[in-house]
């Protein structure tokens, strides 16, 4: 299994990326910006994944392989310049053929453009399968959407977080091909006539739609260390050529330039709201636009080995990830009975055979809905084929569990009201073969709280796959050092499969490890430093603690039990400044939904509060506050191994998962969380003694719910929580404001205290006194760290993978053979 890349030299790769300079940006090397060289040398780059994408498009037809088809509205893929030298296992032709292009590998990877398509944790997720997929050798294609602009970029404003325009796409993106010759048309409006089909009575005909475009354009996911390349296909909109021309005949210009700018709105921008459904038509529009052309690209290449689809849900798996992309179940449906004239049982058979479903969240406000009206409106046909399921749906329950009224109106794809809405999660539960949640707590929940009533409709179908994490991304290429001091201890073995990490465990007492995994964590912290400093000016000391939370902005992430935190030991300081504590930088990353106000308010209670900590001299260095701005891939690989604690605090019961819990934890941050989502399942791999757990577990809070829960009452019997929340009542960080935080402190007082920021308040300071102990005995603090990182091999993306080929996809590994 030879391949070109495998004898490349340094000379041959920069002679590439000259070829590319001159004919692709036309520029020499005189001319040429450090841009340039950027773009040229990623050509070049992605020129030696060619032979291999080819190869291995055309090995998945020959052999006729089943594959994965992965739907997503998200995916967070990084900087990929990199990654991709890494993959293809040149990295150190590469840093040599930079010479010739006069650039240092910094400069370059400065420069590299990270492709921002999601929110957080469900798109950085699809991105790190795609990345084990290929280097599993496993069929699989990625499809989602072009966002011309990705997630906003963050800037902070007097403390107050502002949205700007992500412009990725600005000055060319050098990864992506164009498939012009795939694109697709994609229709929306219209009617359903009735009309006569010869041979079978009536049908429904969707009719005066309105045609927009779909072109794709692919992204090699490169496999490490072997031949496979795969792709991620996202789909930009445009106007449809004839639909233009029609209107320009009749001279209408202004009405022609609307539409186009409709066509092109589809694929515009990336909603940012996570956790809210946004009710709004043209996400509807482009949920059904990754839908409706992900379907029929995967008939299309069915159809290439195939006259019929008796085979095509042996041949294919399309796997939705949440409900976003449900409305190709529908497509299926339609596609198949309307277009293929397939009986409708047949169709639903092989619709029900072909999907299933990921779970990613159980917030009611989270799970999407959609009104009827609008789906009539927008997609009339789906509308009445979604009728149609529901009420064969129906029948069937009806039959098994005859009167009971109750359940029927729970699974019923309908929601009774006075706007009826579709369920879309039930519509996923009801269309796939196979539904998971996305770690064992949270599978638990969706079968025994959210969903119970599937559950005895479809004993079995439910199923658990916890999430992972690449370690080719967040441990060996964000942590070159750390990765270099378990080779150097247990060998290379651990790089192709995580789970020869635990070697490693051995090591975590002996002194010499121990010192040079402190001496790493260092550097990493003084990285960190320089950054910390670019991007707020603060300068903060690597010699502090690195208390790190880092995740989307959100009320039941509880942010906001961080900040309560600080402001108890700030107090504590104020009333005697002599107080000795452990020296701490807090660090903070996050983004807010645009409309989630509470959420922004937090980013700015946190940006005030360290304006004031920051310069307090009664402080004295012994506490720091830093929030950066932009969370993103790129900054995350910045911070992750530089902490020392992962702050992973959710009311329990309410993080799916967590991704970044398994990120820092594998570069040797201690935990510092609740019962909740993966963190669990951490401490049972890491061990209880090795991460700081605190709080009111999932079954405490519904019993304190059903007793009628209290804030005040943890109030009352606190000085302390009293001191900390009058801070926030009155703003005593800025007088000039004294109402700028009520908001917050209602939120946790007057409005009910919804997330249990009270009821866990006092047990999370005496975690937090735990740690501060465990860290002044540096040898014991070290060898739990790297009992973190030796312990951390199961949570791989590459054995999630794996589980999801074995309980639910069930893909052949392939190889991809380049001989000929
Ligand atoms: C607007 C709306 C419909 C919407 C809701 C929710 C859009 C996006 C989301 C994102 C949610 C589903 C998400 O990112 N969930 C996270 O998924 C991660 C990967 O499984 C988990 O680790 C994490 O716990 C969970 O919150």
């Amino acid at each position: 299994m030879s391949h070109f890349k495998d004898n490349m030299t340094a000379e041959q790769l920069a002679e590439r990326a000259l070829f590319h300079l001159k004919y692709s940006r036309g520029k020499d090397l005189r001319a040429a910006t450090t841009f340039d060289k950027m773009m040229c040398f990623s050509h070049a780059v992605r020129d030696m994944a060619v032979d291999g994408f080819i190869a291995t498009q055309r090995q998945y037809l020959d052999q006729d392989v089943r594959r994965v088809n992965y739907l997503s509205m998200e995916y967070l893929i990084g900087k990929m310049l990199s990654n991709n030298v890494y993959a293809l296992g040149i990295e150190k032709i590469a840093c040599e053929a930079l010479k010739a292009l006069n650039i240092t590998t910094e400069e370059i990877l400065a420069l590299d453009v990270e492709a921002g398509l999601g929110n957080g944790g469900l798109g950085r997720l699809a991105a790190c399968y795609l990345d084990s997929l290929a280097t599993k050798e496993l069929p699989a294609y990625g499809y989602g959407i072009r966002y011309e602009h990705g997630i906003f970029r963050q800037e902070f404003d007097h403390g107050w977080q502002k949205e700007r325009p992500d412009e990725w796409l600005a000055l060319g993106y050098p990864w992506e091909l164009i498939r012009p010759e795939y694109t697709l048309p994609v229709c929306v409006y219209g009617r359903v006539k009735k009309n006569f089909r010869p041979g079978q009575g009536t049908a429904d005909v969707w009719e005066d739609f309105q045609v927009f475009e779909a072109v794709p354009y692919d992204v090699p996911i490169i496999g490490y260390q072997v031949n496979t390349v795969n792709m991620l296909r996202l789909w930009k909109s445009q106007p449809a050529e004839g639909f233009r021309l029609d209107v320009f005949n009749q001279g209408d210009y202004v009405r022609a330039v609307e539409e186009k700018n409709w066509a092109e709105n589809v694929s515009k921008v990336l909603y940012p709201s996570d956790y809210t459904y946004a009710g709004k038509e043209l996400r509807l529009i482009q949920e059904y636009f990754l839908a409706s052309c992900s379907v029929r690209d995967i008939i299309r290449r069915y159809k290439k080995n195939h006259s019929d689809y008796s085979k095509f849900a042996e041949k294919n798996v399309i796997q939705l990830n949440d409900t976003h992309p449900t409305l190709a179940i529908v497509e299926l449906m339609r596609v198949l009975h309307d277009e293929e004239q397939i009986p409708w049982d047949d169709a639903w058979d092989i619709t029900v055979s072909t999907f299933c479903y990921t779970n990613h969240t159980l917030l009611a406000e989270a799970l999407e809905k959609w009104t009827v009206d609008l789906l009539q409106r927008v997609l009339p046909r789906h509308m009445q084929i979604i009728f149609e399921i529901n009420h064969r749906f129906l029948q069937k329950v009806e039959l098994n569990h005859p009167g009971d009224g109750d359940l029927m109106r729970k699974v019923s794809l309908i929601e009774e009201g006075q706007h009826k809405q579709v369920r879309m999660a039930n519509l996923c539960v009801i269309g796939s073969n196979k539904v998971n949640g996305v770690s064992a707590l949270h599978s638990n929940l969706l079968k025994t709280n959210t969903m119970p009533e599937f559950n005895k409709v479809y004993p079995g179908k439910f199923t658990n796959v916890t999430n992972g994490i690449t370690h080719r991304r967040w441990l060996i290429k964000a942590n070159p050092e750390l990765s270099e001091l378990i080779s150097e201890n247990i060998g290379e073995d651990w790089k192709l499969d995580l789970a020869e990490l635990n070697a490693f465990e051995a090591y975590a007492s002996k002194r010499a490890v121990q010192k040079k995994f402190m001496e790493i964590k260092r550097q990493k912290k003084v990285e960190l430093c320089q950054t910390i400093k670019e991007l707020t000016g603060y300068i903060v000391s690597p010699d502090s603690v690195f208390d790190v939370q880092i995740k989307r902005l959100h009320m039941y992430k509880r942010q906001l039990l961080k900040a309560m935190h600080i402001i108890h030991l700030y107090n504590k300081i104020k009333a005697d400044p002599k107080t000795k504590i452990q020296p701490k930088t807090f660090i903070f990353a996050a983004k807010a939904a645009p409309a989630y106000l509470i959420a922004k308010s937090v980013i700015k209670l946190i940006n005030t509060m360290a304006e004031v900590i920051n310069n307090d001299v009664d402080v004295a260095g012994r506490l720091k506050v830093v929030f950066l701005p932009d969370y993103n891939v790129s900054l995350a690989e910045k911070i992750i191994p530089a902490a020392d604690i992962s702050e992973q605090i959710s009311t329990a019961g309410l993080e799916a998962s967590g991704t970044g819990n398994m990120k820092l934890s594998l570069n040797g941050a201690l935990t510092v969380g609740t019962w909740d989502g993966a963190n669990i399942e951490i401490a049972q791999n890491v061990g209880e003694d090795n991460i700081f757990i605190f709080g009111n577990r999932t079954e405490d809070l519904a019993e304190l719910g059903r007793k009628g829960y209290n804030p005040w009452a943890y109030m009352d019997k606190s000085e302390d929580l009293q001191g900390v929340l009058e801070a926030l009542r009155d703003n005593s960080f800025d007088p000039s404001e004294p109402d700028l935080f009520k908001d917050l402190y209602n939120e946790v007082t007057e409005h009910g205290d919804f997330y249990y920021y009270l009821a866990d308040y006092e047990d999370y300071i005496k975690c937090n006194e735990e740690v501060d102990k465990l860290y002044a005995k540096p040898t014991k603090w070290a060898e739990k760290a790297i009992l973190n990182v030796a312990r951390m091999g199961w949570f791989s993306s590459d054995r999630s993978i794996q589980d999801y080929v074995d309980d639910i996809w069930h893909l052949k590994k392939t190889p991809v053979d380049m001989t000929d």
